[in-house]
């Protein structure tokens, strides 16, 4: 089993569902890591320091032992290849182009959906609302639909693809949008965090979670 030289270094935000995805990537592969919180508010990730990491000035990025890996899908697929047996990444070619396909939607609707939704009710995002339900809805909807007698989104077991989605939409209700019409992804989310290796993000008191 490849073990890293040194803990993985992993520069991260408990709120950021983006780093969050790569947490659970860590502990699924049960390697050892140095998690290290970075200060957005305190514009930590615009350092000197951080840019020279990652030029987008964002987290998460790691450092494995002097590679350095910014952006969570371009994390967690560096993560799988170098340590993974196969199973969160499987080399099947149809079934990495589908796991590819679900990654790529944290880019595109999960972005511009729950977690746009969500930045603007915990941060002020400048955002509009409407527009960020409308796509969420619609990849819910979608989602619902395609994990019809299914327990994972790609396959027989949990891959990236479940770990990569799980975070903003798990965390949806903080943008007001409510999963209870779309009983197949709560079925959904309820397994991924019954897995060994779970790990919750903290839940904020806004939106539908707001007391
Ligand atoms: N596509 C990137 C997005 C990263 C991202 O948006 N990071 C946010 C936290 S969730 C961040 O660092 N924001 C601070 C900033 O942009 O200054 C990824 O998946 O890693």
């Amino acid at each position: 089993m490849t073990q890293p030289a040194a803990p993985i270094k992993f520069y991260s935000m408990h709120l950021s569902g983006n780093a969050h995805r790569v947490l659970l990537t860590l502990r699924a592969l049960d390697r050892p890591f140095e998690l290290i919180e970075v200060n957005l508010r305190a514009k930590e990730q615009k350092s000197e320091a951080f840019l020279q990491m990652n030029p987008f000035g964002q987290v998460p990025v790691i450092d494995d032992n002097g590679t350095v890996i910014w952006d969570s899908i371009g994390i967690m697929t560096y993560l799988a290849l170098r340590y993974d047996d196969g199973k969160l990444l499987p080399r099947d070619p149809a079934q990495f182009g589908q796991i590819m396909a679900w990654l790529g939607k944290t880019s595109g609707p999960i972005a511009y959906g729950m977690a746009t939704a969500r930045r603007i009710n915990l941060f002020n995002a400048p955002a509009d609302i409407d527009s960020a339900h409308a796509i969420a809805h619609d990849f819910l909807h979608v989602m619902n639909e395609h994990l019809e007698g299914r327990a994972w989104l790609v396959g027989g077991t949990v891959t990236l693809a479940d770990l990569a989605c799980y975070a903003y939409v798990a965390h949806a209700p903080e943008g007001g949008v409510d999963l209870k019409g779309f009983g197949n992804v709560s079925g959904w989310l309820a397994q991924v965090e019954a897995l060994p290796f779970f790990a919750a993000m903290p839940k904020a008191k806004v939106g539908l979670w707001a007391e």
